[in-house]
């Protein structure tokens, strides 16, 4: 952005964004009413999942990058790994349970969460789908509970590379899907989402030989933005770096929901990460 040639740059207040008629002071105590009530709820998602030993995931990625390609792949895949691990997918959409009935398909249980013109998902829609998974689950288990499992919730945001990132799910992590035919400038234009995520995934690698796409570079576009980013490469069509995500997956769990400090983490996975403006 350069002013010399005429740039304009409507997110360079205080409130980093510009609407019209509100006063940049004015947007800031929107924004931290609307964000301080999500918080709340999302700090009783986050709570309510440790309760469960649930370790829920927020993926989030621009429209079409893979998601649920890579969902669909990971349940297959983790049912040969830990055929113990429970796996639940909360999938949010503008309209449609195309993704939900992907999902179904592979014997997991899912929920749909449509959004109407939302561009994200917030944490009371979380709660909301996370109940009804959670009273699926247990009407359809023979043992009436099962608290002390392990389980995975994968819940796959809208697509859309801004909305997502300021939004507080309850999440033990966001992962960023960034497919290699989006180029590889997507970590510095959307900085916020690479800011926010623990784990860029970097996408359809099968694809690689045919694009002109240079990995390092966008890696390196990542760190600037978010320099403990971790980072995989994998094709979820060909299964190429398959087992590393899942050993992400797998670090991820709680190490030992018997011990005293269940929400110690495995190194693979990150803390929630807040965003800070400015
Ligand atoms: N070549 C290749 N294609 C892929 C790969 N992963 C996904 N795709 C294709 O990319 C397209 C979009 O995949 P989806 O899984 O629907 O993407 P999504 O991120 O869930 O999309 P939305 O939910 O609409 O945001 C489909 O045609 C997939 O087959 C991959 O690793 N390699
Ligand atoms: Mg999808």
């Amino acid at each position: 952005m350069d002013p010399q040639q005429g740039d304009l740059h409507f997110g360079a207040g205080a409130a980093r964004v510009s609407v019209p008629g509100l006063s940049q002071g004015r947007t800031l105590q929107m924004e931290a009413d609307i964000l301080g009530q999500n918080n709340r709820v999302a700090r009783r998602n986050r709570a309510h999942f440790l309760a469960h030993g649930v370790t829920a995931l927020n993926l989030v990625s621009s429209p079409g990058s893979g998601k649920t390609t890579l969902l669909c792949a990971t349940i297959a895949a983790l049912r040969q790994r830990a055929p113990q691990l429970h796996v639940a997918v909360i999938e949010g959409d503008q309209q449609t349970s195309f993704d939900a009935d992907r999902i179904r398909a592979t014997g997991a249980p899912a929920i749909q969460v449509n959004t109407g013109r939302g561009c994200h998902l917030d944490a009371p829609m979380v709660a909301e789908a996370f109940h009804r998974l959670h009273h699926h689950h247990h009407h359809h288990n023979d043992h009436g509970h099962d608290h002390d499992a392990r389980s995975l919730l994968f819940i796959e945001n809208v697509g859309n590379l801004v909305c997502p990132a300021l939004w507080d799910l309850g999440e033990a992590a966001k992962v960023a899907i960034l497919s290699v035919t989006e180029g590889e400038d997507k970590p510095l234009k959307y900085p916020d989402m690479f800011a926010a995520a623990s784990l860029m995934v970097l996408n359809k690698t099968d694809l690689l030989p045919h694009l002109q796409f240079d990995v390092a570079r966008c890696i390196a576009m990542a760190r600037r933005v978010n320099p403990g980013i971790a980072v995989l490469q994998l094709s979820a069509t060909t299964g190429e770096g398959l087992d590393a995500w899942l050993d992400w997956l797998l670090a991820c769990q709680p190490d030992d929901l018997d011990a005293a400090t269940p929400h110690v983490h495995g190194p693979g996975c990150g803390h929630p990460t807040h965003h800070h403006h400015g």
